[in-house]
């Protein structure tokens, strides 16, 4: 096995309309979660890939599982509880690329994960331990089940990926997110944060002092995300900025973990930091031109595609 992650996926309701939910009467129903969005990305791309989580014993918590499961991703750790229900979300779309989250999510099966829960025979299987700041601020035995993964993954030889993912509504204060995603940055071996996430992590506003204050010993590389600007990447030897792929920004929600996927199928296929960055920006540029947060990902060859512009992406056979 590949990459394993864990987190919490929700039954996400969308609109076609440019309308405030208030006005909306009829709603898609899909699914999302950041750390599955990422499994799916991967496995597209080809990867064998675990994701474990707790879901509600209801018929969302049965449908994520089922969605996550139908693209050949290992969910064989994820457990069902008919103590608390799936979490649900609702995205609102104000104009094109303006979005807005609802959650319904607090108290939910995934926030009751425990660290006793982990099994960590399963995980020293794989290669990799993808983390986003998400899962921490759930509850604090999900905080713990996240450190207690991070001290398997080390134990274990996987390098750790880590995505702070501010979420603002699911943390009690500025301080203990800062407290809690500073200490999964340490201990990560690549962490990848938007500019904004950059910031409040390390006070510095600038990506060239945001990637120096955060590469401390231990961490191989730092990748701070600029949207439609591209990307600075810094390690010990190598530090640059990468252009933006050309892309017409629809849904911007989910490129984050696209370029999370992109990046972790990189240091899979044996790539240097710069080449890495490179298909996770590819990643990330395909996603925010579709919406929703997995439908518009692709497989390796229209990755390829898109990377070395060989053909026009949009007439890729589907
Ligand atoms: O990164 C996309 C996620 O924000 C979305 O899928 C929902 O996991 C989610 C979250 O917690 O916001």
């Amino acid at each position: 096995m590949e990459v394993v992650t864990f987190g919490e996926s929700m039954v996400l309701f969308s609109s076609d309309k440019n309308l405030p939910l208030e006005y909306v009467h009829q709603f898609n129903k899909q699914m999302a979660g950041a750390e599955s969005n990422v499994a799916i990305g991967l496995a597209k791309l080809g990867h064998r890939v675990g994701w474990f989580s707790k879901l509600g014993d209801d018929p969302f918590g049965r449908y994520v599982l089922h969605q996550i499961r139908g693209y050949g991703i290992d969910t064989s750790r994820c457990r069902y509880t008919s103590d608390a229900p799936t979490g649900v979300y609702f995205k609102e779309q104000r104009s094109r690329g303006k979005t807005q989250v609802y959650y319904y999510r607090r108290h939910s099966a995934a926030s009751m994960m425990h660290p006793d829960e982990l099994d960590e025979a399963y995980l020293a299987d794989f290669k990799i331990l993808h983390i986003t700041g998400i899962t921490p601020a759930l509850s604090p035995d999900c905080l713990a089940l996240t450190r207690k993964a991070v001290a398997s993954a080390k134990k274990h030889g996987l390098k750790i990926v880590f995505d702070p993912n501010v979420r603002w509504k699911l943390w009690d204060s500025e301080a203990a997110a800062k407290e809690a995603l500073l200490e999964l940055a340490g201990s990560a071996d690549y962490i990848l944060p938007g500019l904004d996430e950059g910031q409040l992590l390390t006070g510095c506003s600038e990506p060239e002092d945001i990637a120096s204050a955060l590469l401390k010993p231990g961490v191989a590389g730092v990748v701070v995300k600029l949207g439609s600007k591209g990307a600075y990447y810094k390690s010990e030897q190598h530090s640059g900025y990468m252009a933006p792929f050309p892309a017409e920004e629809i849904d911007p929600v989910g490129a984050g973990d696209a370029f999370a996927a992109g990046f972790i199928s990189g240091l899979l296929h044996g790539e240097e930091l710069e080449q890495a960055v490179r298909r996770a920006s590819a990643m990330g540029a395909i996603a925010v031109s579709v919406n929703g947060d997995v439908e518009g990902l692709p497989n390796e060859a229209e990755l390829l595609q898109r990377m070395n512009n060989t053909e026009d992406y949009q007439n890729v056979k589907r």
